[in-house]
């Protein structure tokens, strides 16, 4: 298999990113094409920096998944939409789950997300300035036009339900870093993909993720390899 990854960037500020993850035969052309035309189409600036890069991937060690079920709460204001956020990880073992916005703070300067050992309060990330990277995954079957323009749920989706089956992880809470867009998501195995809108005011950019885990050092890292290494694909329906 191939991972194909694109950043872009501006005056070496972080505009943009996405990655494929593509079967042998693929049009791995294509797929490029795509990833670059959304490099230089971003609502947040011109780049004036764009890095492809193309990696072959072990494909005995694909893992395949189907998407998480999705659910959706709309909620009247954005203290109603974290209160049933809150009220979900409540439901699955969170402790104080109610204390997480505080340590939400921290996440919004990362780069990746928060990982936190629920029960120590302890961050596990291996560079904390950076924040861990769910990556090597896609969709199955994404066909290349589908890639030059962001979809925030679908992309989402797929990363939640990578992060879900990790070693360790209870659930995700994700908030949009996007000014204009002011919806997240709660997520796990247990409670599947739980869309959440509003969680922010719009025209605020504080959004970032906490993989919330759960276990001893050896899940730590077994968790981590997982996240950001272990090729993933995910089965969405249409
Ligand atoms: C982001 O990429 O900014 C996070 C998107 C969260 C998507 C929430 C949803 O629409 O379900
Ligand atoms: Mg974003």
């Amino acid at each position: 298999m191939f991972s194909i990854k694109m950043r872009a960037a501006q005056n070496g500020k972080h505009l943009s990113g996405a990655e494929c993850l593509l079967p042998d035969g693929a049009d791995i052309p294509a797929h490029s094409n795509a990833l670059l035309a959304r490099a230089l189409d971003h609502s947040r600036g011109a780049p004036d920096e764009i890095h492809l890069t193309l990696r072959a991937v072990e494909s005995a060690a694909v893992v395949s998944l189907p998407a998480l079920p999705v659910r959706e709460i709309r909620a009247a204001t954005p203290a109603a939409g974290r209160a049933a956020a809150v009220k979900i990880l409540a439901e699955l073992g969170v402790p104080d789950a109610d204390l997480l916005w505080e340590k939400f703070r921290s996440t919004y300067a990362l780069r990746g997300a928060m990982l936190l050992n629920i029960d120590t309060g302890e961050r596990l990330e291996p560079n904390p300035e950076r924040g861990i990277r769910a990556t090597c995954l896609d969709a199955a079957d994404t066909p290349p036009a589908a890639r030059q323009h962001k979809n925030h749920f679908r992309e989402a989706l797929i990363l939640a339900t990578k992060v879900a089956d990790a070693p360790g992880v209870v659930a995700e809470i994700c908030v949009s870093d996007d000014p204009d867009y002011v919806a997240g998501y709660v997520a796990s195995r247990a409670s599947g993909y739980v869309r959440v809108t509003p969680l922010k005011e719009r025209g605020s950019a504080d959004g970032g993720r906490i993989f919330l885990f759960r276990g001893d050092a050896a899940t730590a890292a077994r968790c981590v390899e997982y996240l950001e290494r272990t090729p993933v694909l995910v089965r969405v329906q249409s």
